[in-house]
């Protein structure tokens, strides 16, 4: 099949879920097109069946507002003309569902088909999309995708909620490819003296630093964490919340325990060596970054809200608190982290659960819908 992968290129789960399907997808000698405006962080252009086409969006002084909706669904047209694209996924609703119904009336004008799949992944949803200046054009948008599917049952439910829909939403949770032990032991880039000292846990944080990840709640937990266990956070990634943390962190005293590395292409090097993963983010989705973690044997501590129970199981993976109960979540990652029996046996149990995504369970559910998309009429 020819699929045109439509997301966010940058540093997110909705564009690394993107990435990492089309990248699996072009294993399997589907050729997939990346139409976007700049290169996926995580996309290696020397696999073969993979192309990238770049919307460029010209940037012209009358505009207030660059019109990318535009560029996008005339690029959409364009490059299916040129390419034969069969089918059509967008990840993310806003504006990618909205630009892609454009695209798909464009061709049908001119009696070419294009199947229309919109993947849902959280906060063009739960934030942004529910917006009353977005909510018509989402709902619209939505309603005339040929199938929806969404991360999550939580955001399914989310979606139903909020929106008057009368499309059914498919749930294909995110997922994950499982590196065996004897792989992850041959990530040598980093050592991990470099991180922290021997005796020292390794506790770490990776998001795009927004208020929704409740970055002051990371730096609490592990404020309480340190004071009982030796350990370093490792804050990854960069966001309007970094400069906050930085500044706690130097008031509670503990800037030389925290390092932060800003967005980073080493994830899997700093997670192969972290023995706690926190995110108390005020709602999830899904949480792709604890099942990456997780996927590296590396127990979780959570917020409960949103898909992250769906995630993260309940004193086998970690454990989840009530959104800011940062007392709770600190007692809780003690608990993990105060003797080394516990803590191999929450890393083994965390494998074991990210385990259930392995991609191989989790592509030829998207494979099914393509097929499907392909025999509309
Ligand atoms: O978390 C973000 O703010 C980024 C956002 C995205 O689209 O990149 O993440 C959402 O999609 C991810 C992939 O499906 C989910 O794992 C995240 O839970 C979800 N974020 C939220 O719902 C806040």
């Amino acid at each position: 099949m020819k699929i045109a992968m439509v997301c966010y290129p940058t540093f997110g789960g909705s564009g690394v879920v993107a990435t990492e399907l089309g990248l699996e997808l072009a294993k399997k000698g589907h050729e997939i097109h990346f139409i976007t405006y700049k290169q996926p962080v995580r996309l290696s252009l020397l696999n073969p069946n993979i192309y990238f086409h770049e919307v460029n969006v010209p940037n012209y002084p009358l505009f207030h507002y660059q019109p990318y909706e535009l560029a996008l669904s005339s690029k959409l047209v364009d490059m299916v003309k040129l390419h034969k694209i069969d089918v059509l996924h967008v990840h993310y609703a806003i504006p990618h569902a909205y630009a892609g119904y454009m695209a798909k009336q464009m061709l049908a004008e001119e009696g070419i088909k294009l199947p229309m799949i919109t993947t849902l992944h959280g906060t063009d949803i739960t934030l942004v999309g529910n917006h009353p200046f977005y909510k018509s054009a989402v709902t619209f948008s939505i309603n005339k995708s040929d199938f929806v599917t969404s991360v999550s049952n939580s955001l399914r439910e989310d979606t139903y909620r909020l929106f008057e829909l009368n499309k059914q939403i498919c749930v294909i949770p995110n997922f994950i490819e499982i590196t065996e032990q004897k792989e992850m032991d041959k990530i040598t880039i980093c050592q991990r003296s470099v991180l922290a000292k021997e005796n020292e846990r390794i506790v770490t944080h990776i998001s795009n630093f927004r208020k929704v990840k409740r970055i002051p709640d990371v730096v609490k937990i592990f404020y309480n964490l340190q004071k009982e266990v030796p350990s370093k956070l490792m804050m990854v990634g960069e966001g309007p919340e970094k400069a906050i943390a930085e500044k706690m962190c130097e008031e509670l005293g503990i800037s030389d325990k925290v390092i932060f590395f800003g967005n980073s292409n080493d994830i899997n090097q700093i997670l192969k060596y972290s023995d706690l993963f926190l995110l108390p983010s005020e709602t999830e989705s899904f949480g792709l970054a604890a099942l990456e973690a997780m996927a590296f044997n590396v127990p979780v501590i959570s917020s409960n809200s949103g898909g992250i129970p769906e995630v993260n199981e309940e004193g086998i993976s970690g454990y989840l608190s009530n959104v800011g109960d940062t007392e709770n979540m600190s007692k809780n990652a003690i608990h993990i982290l105060k003797d080394d029996a516990t803590l191999a046996q929450f890393k083994l149990n965390a494998f074991e659960v990210a385990k259930k995504f392995d991609i191989k369970n989790i592509l030829p559910l998207y494979e099914e819908l393509y097929e499907k998309a392909l025999k509309l009429d």
